[in-house]
């Protein structure tokens, strides 16, 4: 086991700590604030409704969630690099010392642990690869959230005078060092600040495409946001979804029920009702988005056949027989706003089948996750 005089670098200092912890906690800040929007959008009866406007909302927050998330996997391995030496200093004597050292490096641990938890899963997140059954992503991520957030909190606060006094200070003050931090590299600490921020702008470029449409060209590792039929992407398609046959049936209804009544409606009623167009973007909580513009009808007049309340709560249910993404619930504002559609069209063609024909859910300012594919039935709930 090396000690921490076996580090003798000078990079490994608290100068390139405080910066490197600086930038990393505005990110992880905006990390958190955008995860719980996106949390309070997920909500299915929110205590506070989630507003409906603007409609790009989501859109942003989501978008800004995944990027700043992005953006801290360099920097928290510059970050962990430069404090490496400090986890191997010797325990000092003395029961008080001892005790405040103790928990000084277990809160550390708690934080660096619950930090590269939600970078991983947010990553696997956002690659669409879920390794665990029965896993609930979302749940798991927001409590962690709260864990990592509050030992990050406590560790600003422990390290206030270090940081303060590191970032006041000139980068290459030696002030701060580690009496064994006396070998010069070939790379300066500019040097490395600089290469850190290369590398965390690199990492956002890279993916960034994925919601920003003209950063969409370098984003190697981003999903092409323009691509896909009819300029959207595919999610889920009919195929996976395993609706193929019952989508295209000639059998097909939309049932919307409120209490004793029931109304039956095949794709040519809904066509025969007044239409409307939309520009909405589709928002996946996996970062990506593209606008799309829905032509079909508005939510509001289908909940009119059967009479539905004021701010009526809706479930909305898929043709797809399992799956998280089968039924979904609308809260009342979304149902009467005005632009929230069973859509019948995109792009001024019949919607395709991948894209959730006979009709799929379009509403302002929701996450993806939430327009719900396929319909089949509305279900107007108190
Ligand atoms: N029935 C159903 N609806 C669904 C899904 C699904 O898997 N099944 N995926 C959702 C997700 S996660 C997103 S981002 C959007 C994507 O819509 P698109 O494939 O038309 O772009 O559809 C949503 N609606
Ligand atoms: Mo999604």
């Amino acid at each position: 086991m090396p000690t921490e005089a076996a580090f003798t670098s000078r990079l490994r200092s608290a100068a390139v700590a405080a910066r490197v912890g600086a930038v990393l906690g505005v990110c992880f800040a905006v990390c958190f604030l955008t995860g719980l929007v996106s949390h309070w959008a997920q909500l299915p009866r929110p205590a506070v409704p989630f507003p409906t406007s603007p409609a790009w909302g989501y859109r942003v927050t989501q978008g800004l969630h995944v990027i700043s998330g992005i953006a801290c996997v360099p920097l928290l391995l510059v970050k962990l690099w430069s404090v490496q030496p400090r986890l191997l200093r010797p325990v000092p004597r003395g029961t008080r010392r001892r005790l405040l050292e103790v928990a000084e490096r277990g809160s550390i641990g708690v934080l660096v642990a619950a930090a590269i938890f939600q970078l991983a899963t947010g990553l696997a997140n956002a690659a669409r690869w879920y390794p665990w059954q029965d896993f609930s992503f979302r749940t798991t991520h927001f409590a962690v959230a709260w864990v990592a957030i509050g030992a990050l909190v406590l560790h600003v606060a422990v390290k206030l005078p270090v940081i303060r006094a590191a970032l006041g200070a000139d980068v290459d003050d030696t002030a701060l060092d580690r009496p064994t931090a006396t070998r010069a590299d070939a790379l300066s600490r500019r040097g490395l600040l600089r290469t850190t921020w290369a590398a965390a702008g690199v990492a956002v470029l890279a993916t960034a495409g994925s919601s920003v449409p003209w950063l969409r060209d370098v984003s190697v590792l981003g999903v092409r946001s323009g691509d896909g039929p009819q300029g959207v992407p595919i999610n889920t398609s009919a195929e996976r979804a395993g609706v193929r046959a019952a989508a295209s049936d000639p059998a097909y209804r939309l049932e919307v029920v409120h209490g004793e009544r029931t109304v039956l409606l095949t794709r040519a009623d809904l066509a025969a009702l007044p239409q409307r167009t939309e520009t909405l973007p589709i928002a996946c909580v996996e970062g990506w988005s593209a606008s799309g513009t829905w032509g079909g009808v508005r939510l509001r007049d289908v909940l009119d056949l059967v009479d539905a309340p004021r701010r009526p709560h809706v479930v909305v249910t898929s043709l797809q027989e399992s799956g998280p993404y089968r039924r979904t619930e609308l809260p009342g504002n979304f149902a009467d706003d005005d632009r929230t559609l069973l859509a019948l069209e995109l792009s001024g063609e019949p919607l395709t089948l991948d894209h959730g024909a006979p009709t799929r859910l379009i509403a302002p300012n929701r996450p993806g996750v939430l327009q719900t594919k396929w319909v089949t039935r509305l279900e107007v709930r108190s």
